[in-house]
């Protein structure tokens, strides 16, 4: 009888100590840890690719960058063969780097750059601004007077008004490839050109210009589908100078040297050739201003 009142009290133990347990208050607790506002970022690179007179500024070393001639004993200028050149680098933020710089054009010389956009991180509007030429005379030679040139003086020149530009979009591989001779963008992949006149000389087409590359108007490298410039996509504009008439027929593209006349020696053209992008996201109105 004793060991059966011994286990009963065990029971009644055992039973109260379960419902002290089960009589706490219930809780739960879940935790978001470290809440942090960070400020994205917007960052445009650019690479450039230039080509001229058969050759292209190749990075023969790294960092290093000289001409090299495309087809073997074809180039129009081999004596800058292996000399340091301007105008092409790899994807960076611009500093010092130049698209153009040449020193010793002629009549009938011509070049391209290809030029890609990288957009990194967000989304973005893309514009391209160019500066107010500046077209010097730098005096007159002889045969500059003997042409017919009185005005020798700063923004007094004859080179904006014959070197001629053409601009397209490309797909990176610095040839432009319309389709067939129609030049209207048709599909995702189209060339096409990028100026409304098709080519003309810098003094119309590079003078102090804003171009709209991708704004709540449209997008250049994506007509048919518009919107912004996609983060992480490479954009490529090809750019092709003539030191004379540019044609274009098909893909073509041809440099007539005869229409530019002694009036424009010794003459210079320099301009800035910026681009900018602004970030598209709860901007949806934006639209590219030039700059005062
Ligand atoms: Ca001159
Ligand atoms: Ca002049
Ligand atoms: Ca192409
Ligand atoms: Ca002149």
């Amino acid at each position: 009888m004793k060991r059966i009142l011994l286990s009963v009290m065990t029971v009644a133990l055992v039973a109260g100590a379960a419902f002290a347990a089960s009589g706490a208050f219930f809780s739960d607790t879940e935790t978001s840890f470290d809440n942090t506002f960070q400020a994205g970022e917007l960052d445009l690179q650019i690479d450039s690719t230039a080509h001229y007179a058969g050759l292209t500024c190749t990075e023969v070393d790294p960092g290093v960058f000289e001409w090299v001639e495309d087809v073997p004993n074809t180039s129009t200028r081999p004596d800058l063969i292996g000399e340091p050149c301007d105008g092409s680098w790899d994807l960076t933020d611009l500093f010092e780097e130049k698209f153009f710089s040449f020193s010793d054009v002629k009549p009938g010389d011509a070049g391209e750059n290809t030029i890609s956009l990288h957009v990194f991180d967000n989304d973005a509007w893309a514009c391209m601004d160019i500066s107010p030429l500046e077209n010097d005379d730098n005096g007159l030679t002889e045969p500059e007077e003997e042409a017919g040139d009185t005005t020798g003086g700063d923004d007094e020149g004859e080179l904006a008004q014959n070197l001629e530009f053409f601009s397209w979009k490309d797909d990176g591989d610095n040839v432009f490839e319309p389709d067939g001779n129609d030049q209207t963008p048709n599909t995702a992949d189209d060339e096409f050109p990028l100026f409304s006149n098709v080519s003309g000389p810098a003094s119309d087409v590079l003078n102090g210009v804003t171009y709209p590359l991708a704004d709540s108007n449209g997008n250049v490298f994506d007509p048919l589908g518009g919107g912004p410039l996609i983060g992480s996509n490479d954009y490529f504009i090809g750019l092709a100078w003539c030191a004379g008439g540019i044609g274009i027929s098909g893909g073509d593209i041809s440099c007539d040297g005869d229409v530019m006349g002694n009036d424009t020696q010794s003459d210079s053209l320099t301009a800035d050739l910026s681009f900018r992008v602004e970030q598209s996201r709860n901007n949806p109105d934006f639209v590219c201003e030039p700059l005062d």
